[in-house]
């Protein structure tokens, strides 16, 4: 028996002293430090596919758009008990721009895709009810929520460990009105720490011009919506309230791109484009 007992020590310890292979090793301290929770949404005209529920914490959320235009994925916190039968009544009655009830408050999410793409961003996520909207305006100037894209979204308390930030290269800060990097942008791939520094609610959409396209090209199309957008929209983070803050992954191939807010004034309810919340940036 003991001398059993010894072999068995033996090869044990042999087992742990034999050199592993490097992509073990990384799937070790893959599984030993647990990343963001993902949770993937589907949009098309004019309706969310996804979970109802899911749990707090840092969350990356993934925004198919399996429509023909334009979505994008925008999170509000319902305070103080209201519910999306509450906001879904509400926009049945509502114009375009009339204010959104104080009772809601824009939090983040994925912003816009182009049919048939793919967007994404890692936030932390508190509990509490939730809706997810879609407000693009794209291509008649009404908002996608007041045509039934409102789904509920309940964030339970969760007791999984604390999982940490993704780490961030560069840092983009928005203000009123514009938008500002914390180093130039260079081509590669990035993880931009999005903080809104406010007073009023931003969002950040960044998009990449299409070949021969120009930023008039761009502004033009802004303002009508008409023809195919000169642009290809890569996401960002919708409206986030002062204080919030997202990492959203992006690939920086060299091209011609701008950071754009289309969020409603609180004042003039014109988009904040208007207001200058525009910037221009090369890649090469
Ligand atoms: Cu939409």
């Amino acid at each position: 028996m003991r001398a059993g007992a010894l072999v068995g020590i033996v090869l044990l310890g042999m087992a742990a002293c034999a050199p592993k292979k490097d992509s073990e090793s990384t799937d070790k301290a893959a599984a030993a430090t647990p990343g963001p929770n993902v949770v993937s949404f589907t949009a098309k005209e004019y309706a969310f596919q996804g979970p109802d529920s899911i749990p707090a914490g840092m969350t990356t959320v993934v925004l198919h758009n399996a429509g023909t235009v334009l979505h994008h994925l925008q999170l509000v916190r319902l305070k103080d008990g209201h519910t999306e039968a509450d906001l879904a009544a509400g926009l049945a009655h509502m114009k375009p721009t009339d204010p959104s009830p104080p009772w809601m408050e824009f939090a983040g999410g994925a912003n816009a895709a182009d049919p048939g793409g793919e967007t994404r961003a890692t936030l932390m996520l508190t509990p509490g009810n939730y809706a997810i909207i879609c407000v693009v305006d794209v291509p008649d100037h009404v908002p996608h929520m007041m045509k039934g894209m409102v789904k509920a979204l309940t964030v339970l308390p969760s007791t999984a460990p604390a999982v940490a930030a993704p780490t961030a290269d560069l840092t983009l800060t928005l203000t009123d009105y514009a938008f500002s990097f914390s180093t130039t942008p260079t081509a590669g791939k990035h993880v931009i720490k999005v903080q809104n520094h406010g007073p009023q609610v931003h969002e950040f959409e960044l998009v990449r011009l299409l070949p021969g396209k120009t930023m008039d090209d761009l502004m033009a199309w802004a303002q009508t919506y008409q023809g195919e957008p000169p642009i290809t929209s890569l996401g960002g983070t919708p409206g986030m309230t002062p204080g919030e803050v997202e990492y959203v992954p992006m690939d920086l191939t060299p091209g011609q791109y701008v950071a754009l807010c289309f969020f409603p004034d609180a004042k003039d309810h014109k988009p904040h484009i208007d207001h200058g919340m525009v910037l221009p940036f090369t890649i090469s």
